[in-house]
């Protein structure tokens, strides 16, 4: 179909790039960094041809939240959202963006945030897990209380947030160990991210700031298949629940929580993340420069599935919830 719009779509900059080793074999690494820092040329050559609108573009993985040191991370959010509004200016008919934001500090991730959705036009924030703090490099993650005004900014401005993947740090990643094949998007970042998001659900963020939206990518990161039995293990115990939130998780997953397609272009994960969420609440995503748009937008556009549902996960839910405008 045609006027797709893609919600994981990334970038960076030659003085910003995460050397991704490992992702790819190493002579693929020129090819990977030349599509990551290209944004209108091939990038937009590939969209023309595989019928994509937009990008909502976003920094690469692990972007601000690996900066230990918060004043540095502040800086270089700031400039890199900078970078992003100048491209997005040479074209806002095909490109808008995400804030990166140095979370190390949540008075500074408002104060940026404020700045990108007002003065610069962003249409929300794209956060790469957990945010890493101070030379022992404390792991910080959103449900935790010094986040509560971000909270209350995020959904005061209706602003989404996408909650991307980044590995666990190595301290707590010792299930991988010698089975280092298993980090990264094989693995290590679903089963990370999903937790990051249960904890979200489980901490009663969602009974305090009903209004949020929380994007996922990869189809959910293992979730729709899974968060059922997060609810309803040991039924006949009868325990009452052991988190903080007033309702069964399911309930925040299915009103709070959109999942795009990105990377995960496999039919009946689709369809499992449609019938648990509905499909107003799934949205195309590519995960370029490290997925293909043609390999994404071949298979979504033969997908078996009503035209009406097409319709609307390739383009006018990102539409709605991004406030985009346009038919
Ligand atoms: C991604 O965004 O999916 C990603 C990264 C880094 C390495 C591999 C990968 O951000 O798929
Ligand atoms: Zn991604």
């Amino acid at each position: 179909m045609d006027g797709k719009i893609g919600l994981e779509e990334h970038f960076g900059t030659a003085d910003f790039l995460h050397d991704s080793e490992g992702v790819v074999p190493a002579d693929r690494w020129d090819e990977l960094k030349s599509r990551i820092l290209d944004i209108h040329d091939r990038r937009l050559r590939l969209m023309d041809e595989y019928g994509m609108e937009m990008m909502i573009l976003s920094l690469t993985s692990p972007g601000i939240q690996e900066i230990p040191d918060a004043p540095t991370a502040i800086e270089t959010a700031r400039r890199l959202n900078d970078y992003l509004a100048e491209q997005v200016a040479k074209r806002p008919d095909r490109f808008q963006g995400f804030a990166a934001l140095p979370m190390q500090d949540p008075d500074a991730a408002c104060v940026e945030l404020e700045r990108c959705i007002g003065a610069l036009g962003f249409r929300g924030a794209l956060v790469n897990g957990f945010t890493e703090l101070g030379a022992d490099r404390e792991a910080l993650y959103y449900d935790m209380p010094r986040y509560r005004p971000f909270w209350a900014l995020m959904e005061q401005l209706g602003a989404p947030f996408y909650l991307h993947p980044r590995n666990p740090l190595p301290r707590n990643a010792g299930v991988y160990e010698g089975q280092e094949w298993l980090m990264g998007p094989t693995w290590a970042f679903g089963s990370e991210t999903a937790v990051h998001a249960l904890r979200l659900m489980g901490s009663g963020l969602f009974d305090e700031h009903p209004g949020l939206a929380i994007l996922m990518g990869h189809l959910g990161e293992g979730l729709p298949y899974s968060i059922w039995r997060v609810d309803h293990h040991n039924a006949w115990a009868k325990a009452p629940p052991k988190h903080k939130a007033k309702r069964g998780l399911r309930d925040y997953f299915q009103e709070n929580f959109y999942l795009t397609t990105s990377g995960n272009f496999h039919t009946p994960t689709l369809m499992c993340a449609i019938a648990e969420l509905g499909a107003d609440h799934v949205l195309f995503s590519t995960d370029w420069p490290f997925e293909n748009i043609d390999q994404a937008a071949l298979w979504f556009d033969a997908v078996d599935m009503s035209e009406g549902d097409r319709r609307k996960i390739g383009r006018t839910n990102a539409q709605k919830l991004f406030k985009l405008g346009g038919d």
